[in-house]
């Protein structure tokens, strides 16, 4: 039997962020925990590249670009959708989730989902803290692996 699974070793691969500006006191400790998981797991300073939009709506079709460019090993999506009294929460979230994942799905490359769907303010504020229970973090993680196991099921020809 072979089992092929991937690993979060970053040294030589190339990760394209796209985050969302809306609801930035989430997002941007998002961002820092994303950027230090991949750090922290080898990736160079100059392999990362970070860009930002205006909402989660806006997330998908720029993963979409940075995804098709060739450049990247990975692309993780960074949002923080928060339910308020009207609809667009839905709208927002089942669209950036639909969007992200047909991303992945085109094109072949690992899109990870760092995006928070919350009820809650404080939901999504204790999801954005330090350390590993940081969602970017965790998204980060994902690409990291994915990104790792695409090399190897490149290698092994599948
Ligand atoms: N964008 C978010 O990232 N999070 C939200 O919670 C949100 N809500 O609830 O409205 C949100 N809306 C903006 C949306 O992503 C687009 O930027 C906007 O609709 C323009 O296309």
């Amino acid at each position: 039997m072979k089992t092929i699974e991937g690993s979060v070793n970053g040294s030589s691969k190339r990760f394209g962020l796209v985050v969302a500006r809306f609801n930035h006191f989430v997002t941007e400790p998002l961002l820092d925990g994303a950027v230090a998981a991949l750090k922290e797991h080898g990736v160079g300073d100059g392999d990362i590249t970070v860009t930002r939009v205006p909402g989660t709506f806006e997330l998908p079709p720029v993963a979409a670009r940075l995804a098709r460019s060739g450049r990247f090993d990975a692309i993780i999506a960074l949002g923080a959708v928060i339910r308020g009294g009207t609809p667009h929460f839905d709208y927002v979230a089942n669209e950036a989730a639909k969007g992200t994942a047909e991303v992945a799905m085109r094109t072949g490359l690992p899109v990870a989902f760092g995006i928070l769907t919350c009820d809650t303010v404080e939901q999504a504020v204790e999801r954005a803290g330090e350390g590993a229970s940081n969602k970017g973090w965790e998204a980060a993680l994902a690409a990291l692996e994915m990104a790792d196991l695409n090399s190897q099921l490149g290698a092994a020809g599948l």
